[in-house]
């Protein structure tokens, strides 16, 4: 049985004192270290409950120096949300270890994860189950490329209640209902008020969330968690980080 561990404790704890918590994705991909100092100190001072670190593709071989950069600088916990194993490393908090539940690729549904288990035993890090739903977002998401698989169609929430059921009894400890990085279409209302009311644990939902009014739909149709990051890299902001999390902190 998977037991929650520090970082899964905190976030349940922030989701009970705040109503729903707020995550920023950082894809360090590319980004200089300025860059990245300034992205974190913003996030310092905005209210945001933890920092998700990852991206579908690595274009240079700079990423674990980014990791340390970042965690050297956050003042909240810094997740792993992996786009691939040669990603990983031991300066993260906890990894969402994650399964692409909503495909039918093997290589993602337990490849990338049997290599990865011996790894993050040997650096011991804390592992949150997680099951990661495409959703069609109307975009060609990179994650849609690189990892082979269909988005589940967004006007059949049934297809996504089923496959978070599977999660919840396959003992998962969360489930991301994921339109894609740059989604013109967010996960719909629908969607997330479907899932949220026939399982019990927390939702994590993100792609294509651009204004914190829509954000805030989300945490009212049961979202535990809201994930922004192409907004916060086009317009990041300190006024707008707090924007949002004054949206989706419901209870402040
Ligand atoms: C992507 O859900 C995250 O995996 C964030 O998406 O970049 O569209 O905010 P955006």
């Amino acid at each position: 049985m998977n037991r929650p561990g520090k970082i899964l404790t905190y976030l349940e704890n922030v989701r009970q004192s705040k109503g729903a918590g707020y995550l920023v994705l950082i894809d360090p991909d590319g980004m200089s270290d300025q860059s990245l100092e300034e992205r974190i100190e913003a996030i310092n001072e905005s209210e945001v409950d933890a920092i998700l670190v990852g991206g579908s593709l690595m274009m240079d071989g700079k990423n674990h120096e980014r990791t340390v950069l970042i965690k050297k600088n956050a003042k909240v916990p810094v997740i792993f949300f992996p786009g691939g194993v040669s990603q990983l490393n031991e300066h993260y908090d906890a990894v969402l270890f994650m399964s692409v539940l909503s495909g039918r690729n093997p290589h993602y549904l337990i490849g990338e994860q049997v290599i990865a288990a011996p790894i993050i035993r040997d650096i011991g890090i804390e592992t949150i189950a997680t099951a990661y739903l495409l959703l069609d977002g109307n975009a060609h998401s990179t994650v849609e490329f690189m990892s082979g698989t269909r988005p589940i169609p967004m006007n059949r929430p049934e297809i996504t209640v089923a496959h978070a059921l599977a999660a919840q009894y396959l003992g998962m400890q969360m489930v991301y209902l994921e339109a894609g990085s740059g989604a013109t279409i967010p996960v719909s209302d629908d969607n997330v008020k479907w899932v949220c009311s026939q399982i019990n644990i927390p939702v994590i939902v993100g792609g294509g969330l651009r204004e914190p009014e829509v954000a805030a739909r989300k945490v009212a149709a049961g979202a535990s968690f809201i994930v922004t990051g192409t907004i916060i890299e086009e317009k990041g902001d300190e006024k707008l980080l707090r924007e949002f999390s004054r949206a989706i902190h419901r209870r402040n």
